[in-house]
């Protein structure tokens, strides 16, 4: 389920990009072109692009929204970053490109049809200016957002986790050595995406973790690397309750059960 958000999240996101990438464009072509016509139809082409771009940032938001209540991600700073910061640079965007943009379509609109009200040097003037200042906020904006996605910086706000004996703070761990696994039981956070650290010390041996709950459905399967290697997975959430793990390649011996809690 978790992952069916972040999957729906992420379709959003190469969809804006996609759509966006069309103003992209014609914001650096614009700095270079000097013939009205040519710069209304490329006017044209961007606000045509503007119509895919909001269902896109609409899909990118509930797969994102979605997935953070499923995953149960809300008391992570990195979550409130990323929105917050897609909600400043919309609404610089919103103040700054937007006007620009009127204003531009306005003065290329009259010039197409014959109006001599701007001269060429001012018309130059104006195809120049704000370009840069929207490019550097969009690609600001972006390269922070990403930065945030992918480390999730807890920016000082993280989630208390309870305390219990094998108090699931650290990173769970499992290792491997020739045909075994050197634990059959492993307690793990429940109810948010956790990091497995997995350690195959058998050299030249495949070995893999996959976890299913208690009907048997395969809910995450790990890489098959061989060893001596160690990986992270990441896990998607796991409800409470307990399920079972086990090495794909040596399923008759290496399995193990794993609560969530
Ligand atoms: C996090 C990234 C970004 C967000 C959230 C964002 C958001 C927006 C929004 C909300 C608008 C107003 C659309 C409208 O008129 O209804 C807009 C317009 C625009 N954006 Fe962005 N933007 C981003 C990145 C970029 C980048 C990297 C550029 C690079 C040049 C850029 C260039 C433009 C331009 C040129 C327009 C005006 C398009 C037109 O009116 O034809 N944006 N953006
Ligand atoms: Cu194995």
């Amino acid at each position: 389920m978790y992952q069916w958000w972040v999957f729906l999240h992420l379709l959003g996101v190469f969809g804006f990009l996609i759509s966006h990438g069309v103003s992209v464009a014609v914001a650096f072509r614009l700095r270079k072109e000097r013939d009205p016509k040519r710069v209304q139809a490329l006017l044209q082409v961007s606000s045509a692009s503007i119509s895919a771009f909001y269902p896109a940032m609409g899909l990118l938001l509930i797969g994102g929204v979605a997935g953070a209540f499923v995953g149960n991600l809300w008391g992570y700073g990195w979550i409130w970053a990323s929105i917050v910061l897609l909600l400043v640079v919309s609404g610089a965007m919103y103040s700054v490109a937007r006007p620009y943009y009127r204003r531009l379509r306005f003065i290329t609109d009259a010039m197409v049809d014959g109006s001599e009200a701007v001269s060429s040097e001012q018309y130059a003037e104006v195809l120049r200016s704000r370009q840069l200042t929207i490019a550097g906020l969009g690609f600001g904006g972006l390269v922070l957002i990403l930065y945030l996605m992918l480390f999730k910086p807890t920016l000082g706000m993280a989630p208390q986790l309870p305390a219990s004996p094998t108090a699931a703070t650290a990173t769970p761990s499992l290792a491997a050595s020739e045909l075994s696994f050197n634990s059959d039981r492993l307690t793990v956070p429940a109810s948010r995406p956790f990091q497995l650290s997995f350690d195959n010390q058998a050299s030249g041996v495949p070995h893999n973790v996959s976890i299913s709950d208690q009907a048997g459905k395969t809910i995450f399967t790990g890489e098959t690397f061989s060893g001596p290697e160690s990986v992270t997975y990441a896990v998607p959430a796991l409800q409470p309750g307990a399920y079972r793990f086990v090495c794909d390649v040596h399923p008759q011996q290496m399995t193990g059960t794993m609560v969530a809690r």
